[in-house]
């Protein structure tokens, strides 16, 4: 029995390595080392190709890469009776937060426009938003979203954050549901997306929601790209209803040289790095899933096929 690792574009020996070193005893193959397909029980996967999961017969259960799963759930090829895991892991949370709170930093500071100013041999001041003046919310607060709400309320923020169902005691003002977003967003000078992308998210920040917070606020997704609906961004950004947003994700990524975004003033973009899966902190999990399948004991981090995430 073999693991089958596949993430086209990504660096995989530092993958296999880190696997291999932690059970030498387990194959752990690319798809063009499949000798016999028979072989592949478990997958650890990220936008695989449409259709590669066809080829192997006895597939019982795929990691992803990362956090999120929507490439999995969206993969028409992938049986039902497949399993569905993801990564958990403390180091992804903590980068999250970094990056959150340098993105806040950033927009409180006026750094995109200093920067702006460099490149124009500008020497012009402007006051400054401080951390006391504003309001954050954290939209999703599961595994990262609530250790990022967290991570800012000790940094000194004002935080709430907004989750399908009620968290009964995290350090901060929870809302919840349909009931709870219009008072949570209107708490939000500056709104961070850590959804999941599900049916219920996809297209979830448009102008409907935009308006629902305060004038000038900004946005920082770092959820996927296809929560945000781009032409209703650009609107709002062109009209002042928002100040800025920053972009780490994107539909489709990598995002096409040709996408507005690119030169959207009041756009600042990163490619898909706010937290990147490092590959020796989660190789343990991934393979003790592994033995966890081999010995009929339940998988740990399952994804809800019910829920999509
Ligand atoms: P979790 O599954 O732990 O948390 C998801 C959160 O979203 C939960 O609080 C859940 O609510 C909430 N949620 C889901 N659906 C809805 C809905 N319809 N309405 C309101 N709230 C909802 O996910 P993680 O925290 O581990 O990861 C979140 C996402 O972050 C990933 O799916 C991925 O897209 C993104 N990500 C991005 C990275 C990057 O580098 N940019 C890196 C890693 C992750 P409840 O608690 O009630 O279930
Ligand atoms: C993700 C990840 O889900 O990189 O985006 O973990």
């Amino acid at each position: 029995m073999s693991i089958l690792i596949v993430s086209p574009g990504r660096q995989l020996d530092r993958w296999k390595k880190a696997l291999v070193e932690t059970d030498p005893s387990v194959p752990v193959l690319l798809p063009e080392e499949v000798k016999n397909p028979d072989d592949i029980v478990f997958a650890l996967a990220w936008n695989q190709p449409p259709g590669l999961f066809k080829h192997y017969p006895r597939l019982k259960a795929i990691s992803s890469f990362g956090a999120g799963v929507d490439h999995l759930m969206s993969d028409p090829h992938i049986p039902k009776e497949v399993m569905l895991t993801r990564i958990i892991d403390p180091l992804l949370s903590a980068d999250m937060a970094e990056f959150a709170l340098a993105v806040i930093m950033k927009h409180l500071r006026g750094f995109t426009r200093y920067s702006r100013y460099q490149r124009e041999s500008r020497w012009k001041k402007h006051g400054y938003l401080r951390m006391k003046d504003v309001q954050v919310g954290v939209m999703g607060t599961g595994v990262i979203g609530q250790y990022v709400a967290s991570f800012l309320h000790q940094a000194g923020l004002t935080v709430c954050g907004w989750s399908r169902t009620k968290d009964p005691k995290p350090p901060f003002e929870m809302f919840s549901g349909k009931d709870g977003l219009g008072s949570f967003l209107a708490a939000s000078d500056i709104l961070i997306c850590l959804l999941p992308l599900t049916e219920a998210t996809r297209g979830i920040i448009n102008m409907e929601l935009i308006s629902q917070l305060p004038h000038g606020a900004f946005l920082i997704n770092l959820g996927r790209g296809a929560h945000v609906v781009d032409h209703d961004l650009i609107g709002a950004l062109n009209h002042g209803r928002l100040a800025g947003a920053h972009l780490d994700v994107f539909d489709p990524e990598p995002l096409p040289e040709d996408h507005p975004f690119w030169r959207q003033e009041g756009i600042d973009i990163t490619p898909h790095v706010a937290s990147l899966t490092d590959p020796l902190s989660v190789a343990p999990q991934v393979m003790d899933n592994y033995h966890r399948l081999c010995s009929g004991k339940p998988l740990k981090n399952t994804v809800s096929r019910k829920q999509g995430y």
